[in-house]
C-alpha cells in the first residue's frame, strides 16, 4: 500500500496546549486522526510523526524519498516548524533524497515576526499551504493526490 508522510518538527507535540490564538485549540492527535480519515479515502497508508530533532527529520525525509523512489510512497507533508526557517541539512535532504514535498505552516508566517518569512524548504518544496491552521494538513494531503495524478 502507498504511504504517505506527514513529518513534524519541534514543538509541534504541544499544539493544542499553549498559544491557542496563533495555532487553535486542536492537538497533534487530533490532526493525525484528520489526516487518517484523507489518508484511508485515497487508500494510503499514513506515516504521521513528530520530532524535536533535525537529523530525526533528515533521517525521515531520506526514508521517505527512498520509499517514493521505490513506489512505496507518494510524499510528504512537511511541518519542519522553526528548521523551517534555519536548516540547510532540510533543504539538502529534500534534494538529496528526490522526496516530493508540500511545506506546509499552521498560521501565516509572512504576518509574523521577519524571521519567518524566509524558508529553506520553499525553494525546493513542489507546493507550500500556508495559514489555514489545521485544516491545511488535510488539504496538503489532497494536494499530494493532485501532484501523484498530474
Ligand atoms: O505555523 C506553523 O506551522 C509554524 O511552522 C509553527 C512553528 C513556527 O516556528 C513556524 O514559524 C511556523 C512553531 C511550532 C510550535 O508550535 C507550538 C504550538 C503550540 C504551543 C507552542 C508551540
Amino acid at each position: 500500500m502507498t504511504s504517505a508522510y506527514v513529518l513534524n518538527g519541534p514543538n509541534l507535540n504541544l499544539l493544542g496546549t499553549r498559544e491557542p490564538e496563533i495555532y487553535g485549540e486542536k492537538t497533534l492527535a487530533d490532526v493525525e486522526r484528520s489526516c487518517l480519515d484523507v489518508a484511508n479515502e485515497l487508500g494510503w497508508a499514513l506515516q504521521f510523526r513528530q520530532t524535536n530533532r533535525e537529523g530525526e527529520l533528515v533521517d525521515w525525509i531520506q526514508e521517505a524519498g527512498r520509499a517514493q523512489s521505490a513506489g512505496e510512497a507518494v510524499g510528504v507533508v512537511l511541518n519542519a516548524a522553526a528548521y523551517t526557517h534555519t536548516s540547510v541539512a532540510l533543504q539538502d535532504a529534500i534534494v538529496g533524497s528526490g522526496a516530493r514535498v508540500i511545506e506546509l505552516h499552521i498560521s501565516n508566517v509572512h504576518r509574523r515576526e521577519s524571521f519567518r518569512h524566509h524558508s529553506y524548504v520553499s525553494p525546493v518544496a513542489a507546493g507550500i499551504i500556508i495559514g489555514f491552521g489545521v485544516a491545511g494538513y488535510p488539504l496538503a494531503l489532497r494536494a499530494l493526490a493532485a501532484l501523484d495524478a498530474s
